[in-house]
């Protein structure tokens, strides 16, 4: 009977969650202790996967960061009952073979399960605390991603060394009695492009490692496991991965990553490669054989290491074919590149991994009808703006190699690079990632990541979304900030740098700082120039106090991941800021201007110093040429050679009498009254709904901070989309005129794309009182010229005009057709013409 209670009761145990707090700092009953003064040895059977024996290091060298002594490495099974830490997997390790076999552990919910993991405490000596503790991974991903848990709640971040977060230090800590089971991931393969890396990345390992060869990437590899990511697309700006250092492809595969080349570098080969060896033209019609011969070494190289092949082709160098390129074409290029990788493995193309990116032109070919093999993953992607082109539609057939995404941090190319701080809102990301996964596209998730640093927030909320979708939603996304705050600088201060980091968020994704300048936004009581420059002041003075409380230990950690880019984006601001009244001081002939033209070159140069005490003083110059990006003198698309100063104009003239003194920054506020007399403008948070109407399965809900001022107003679930009717979900906001007989109603969205492919676009609809509904599209007049203006502004905006009849109080209703549609606010004019 007792041994019945005890199966049963590890059968309960080990439903696999995520999210589980298995450490503790408090002694407990049959725990498993780690304390300086007794612990435990740690053991991984050379047999097994080389990860194993590398995470066992690996957490070796965790836990002498928090307790100050370091376990003893094994690799023969101690004596029975000596405390250890057995690492391994299902297959590969004796030990745990054995432990199954006398049913001291039960993996029955992570084998078989893809880098599924069980954590374990045993006790073989019925004392008060387990003397065993096993990390079992399925396989060898789910072993190193266990040994990365536990390091994670010891005190350890994923970004211990990319971002110098000091160890949280204890003398003991205590693992919970208990079987600790984790499934598999969401998203199949989640990963990083490090790309557009020069000047930063590449000026950065050029000086530390002597170019990008495998002693970085070993930290990138190593940073990846942390972060429990499996998937990586490597630089490519005059690099070539497998070709550099052959150490590379042998170490990702021992490392357990998952390689793959960019979308247009197919059969893992770089497109630096073909720069080296190619002959001929990199045109198929006229060099067939020539490529087919490049490609095949691609397949040769990667012999029986894990990857995904990049299949199709677009011209050289990131460019479309030819124009006129006939699908027919692609499809027998698909089709030889799968030949060739039939022939090389010896095995059916299906077998092993293959994406097609849709990437730009390339969407056209499948729009046009194009199709690849069901087993290649359609790799979906943004518009390189962080807006989702296109989903699955879910009335298609399931494929097999189903779908994924190419997502976007930083971008080098239209309307503007953004490649020099984080740009990138949370919020958006998670929702846009949802509707990713709520449309079935889960299979690849991929990020350009830019130079890796500085995009360490955006890059642990995509990972840790895609290692579990269900961690994050509309209602407790801001918990993100906090956990993050948490893990890098401990809960006292995870409070205070959650409310920096989460403003910084809205702040930073307002407008790309390579966008910015002093025509931005309007000076003056009647802009936002004000109001947006004294926020960030405000920003960045609460940033500099809470930079007074920190611990000398954690200032580095803190400077790069929160005062730097505060700091930098404000005074970037307050440089077009001054420069913008230094502007507009010069036209009316009022020396003043000088004193701006002054402070603009102040806040010029603040900026450099700025960068200066990152690659130079942070962390004694580790960083050393990764705020090498120049941002500031932008004159089209590309990046300038060097920052420039914006111009300034001195005035010679003396201040002549009742000329104003150096303008205050004054404050200018949206209105939030609502009534409204002819000319008068209201602006309405979208959140400031008199009433929401949710009918037909339909909930409205706000998605806090997705606004360039706050939370958006969105419907849930974002699969569903509405017929128009009278019993249709809506949101109304009430409004009291004074004067005329229309309004016009601006609404103001997030730059969602027609992802759903239908032939109007996004829809909505604004009525007001019982007028009937104008139905307007957000994105109707698709082209490159309306989609500069809504990247580069970050939204999309609509106007109606709509009629009522006497002044007084009015209704207006926002109502709800297709799903994805994010409202952040909206403006009233009364009488204004559409
Ligand atoms: O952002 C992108 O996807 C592309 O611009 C890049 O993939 C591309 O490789 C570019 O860096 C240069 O070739």
């Amino acid at each position: 009977m007792k041994k019945a209670l005890f199966a049963f009761a590890i059968i309960l145990n080990a439903v696999p969650v995520f999210c589980q707090q298995f450490v503790s700092q408090t002694k407990q009953q049959k725990a498993f202790s780690i304390t300086a003064s007794d612990l435990p040895a740690i053991y991984a059977d050379p047999q097994d996967d080389w990860l194993c024996m590398k995470a066992a290091t690996l957490l070796q060298h965790d836990i002498a960061l928090v307790t100050g002594s370091k376990p003893t490495l094994l690799s023969q099974l101690p004596a029975a009952g000596q405390k250890t830490i057995i690492i391994g997997t299902i297959q590969g390790c004796a030990a745990i073979r054995k432990l199954i076999a006398q049913k001291q552990m039960n993996v029955g919910s992570i084998k078989g399960q893809w880098e599924a993991f069980q954590i374990q405490t045993i006790d073989t000596r019925s004392s008060a605390q387990s003397n065993t503790l096993v990390i079992c991974g399925n396989d060898k991903r789910g072993a190193a991603y266990g040994v990365f848990e536990l390091s994670a709640q010891l005190g350890v971040s994923p970004w211990y060394w990319w971002a110098d977060v000091p160890a949280r230090q204890q003398s003991a800590v205590y693992i919970k009695k208990g079987v600790y089971s984790y499934p598999s991931p969401s998203v199949k393969y989640r990963g990083i492009f490090i790309n557009d890396e020069a000047p930063a990345f590449s000026g950065w390992t050029k000086e530390k490692f002597g170019g990008i060869n495998h002693l970085v990437y070993e930290k990138v590899f190593e940073l990846l496991l942390r972060l429990k990511a499996n998937y990586l697309w490597p630089a490519m700006w005059g690099n070539a991965f497998n070709d550099d250092d052959t150490l590379n492809p042998i170490l990702a595969n021992k490392w357990g990553i998952v390689m793959g080349t960019s979308h247009h570098e197919p059969m893992l080969r770089a497109q630096t490669e073909w720069k080296r060896y190619g002959k001929g033209a990199w045109d198929y019609t006229k060099n067939e054989s020539g490529l087919k011969t490049f490609w095949t070494n691609g397949i040769r190289n990667m012999g029986t290491h894990e990857s995904i092949i990049t299949v199709g082709m677009r011209g050289d160098g990131d460019e479309p074919m030819t124009d006129g390129t006939a699908t027919a074409l692609l499809e027998r290029i698909v089709a030889d590149q799968r030949q060739i990788i039939e022939k090389v493995t010896g095995k059916p193309a299906s077998q092993t991994p293959q994406l097609w990116a849709l990437y730009k032109e390339v969407q056209d070919y499948y729009d046009k009808g194009m199709r690849v093999p069901d087993d290649v993953t359609l790799l979906l992607c943004d518009d390189n703006w962080g807006n989702i082109r296109r989903l699955p539609n879910p009335a298609d057939k399931p494929r097999k190699g189903g779908y994924g995404i190419y997502y976007h941090f930083d971008y080098v190319g239209g309307p503007r690079n953004y490649k020099w701080i984080n740009t990138n809102n949370i919020s958006r990301i998670w929702e846009q990632m949802h509707l990713a996964h709520a449309y079935g596209a889960d299979k690849i998730w991929i990020v350009n990541v830019g130079d890796l640093k500085p995009m360490e927030l955006p890059i642990s909320f995509f990972l840790d979304y895609a290692y579990n979708t269900r961690k994050w939603n509309e209602d407790n996304i801001t918990g993100f900030f906090t956990e993050w705050a948490t893990q890098q600088f401990g809960a006292d201060h995870a409070a205070a740098i959650a409310t920096l980091l989460q403003k910084y968020s809205v702040y930073a994704s307002r407008k790309k700082p390579e966008l910015l300048n002093e025509k931005t936004y309007r000076i003056g009581a009647n802009g936002e120039f004000d109001k947006i420059v004294e926020e960030w002041i405000q920003l960045r003075q609460q940033a500099e106090q809470v930079e007074k409380t920190i611990p000398s230990n954690m200032k580095d950690a803190y400077f790069q991941l929160v005062l730097h880019p505060i700091q930098a984006f404000e005074n970037l601001h307050q440089l077009y800021y001054a420069v913008a009244q230094n502007r507009l001081l010069a036209t009316q002939n009022n020396t003043s201007a000088n004193q701006w033209a002054d402070k603009a070159l102040q806040y010029y140069i603040a900026d450099s110093l700025l960068s200066i005490k990152y690659n130079k003083e942070l962390a004694n110059g580790k960083w050393n040429h990764m705020m090498d990006q120049t941002h500031i003198g932008y004159k089209y698309w590309q990046e300038p050679k060097q920052n420039r100063m914006p111009e300034v104009t001195y005035l010679n003239k003396p201040v002549a009498a009742g000329n104003s003194p150096l303008p205050d920054a004054g404050i200018t506020t949206d209105k939030t009254a609502t009534s409204l007399p002819a000319k008068d403008k209201l602006s309405l948070p979208a959140s400031a709904y008199t009433k929401a109407i949710h009918t037909s399965g339909i909930r409205w809900k706000p998605i806090p901070d997705i606004g360039k001022n706050g939370s958006g107003m969105t419907s849930f679930p974002v699969t569903a989309s509405v017929p128009l009717s009278k019993g249709s979900p809506c949101l109304e906001y009430e409004v009291h005129t004074t004067a005329g007989d229309s309004l016009r109603i601006t609404a103001f969205f997030s730059p969602t794309l027609n992802f759903l492919h239908s032939p109007g676009g996004l829809r909505f609809a604004v009525s007001v009182d019982n007028g009937t509904p104008q139905v307007i599209s957000l994105n109707q007049e698709e082209n490159t010229h309306a989609w500069d203006l809504w990247v580069a502004n970050n939204n999309i905006v609509k106007t109606s005009r709509q009629f009522f009849g006497l002044p007084g109080k009015h209704t207006i209703r926002y109502w709800m057709i297709d799903p994805g549609v994010i409202l952040q606010k909206l403006e009233i004019d009364v009488n204004k013409p559409e």
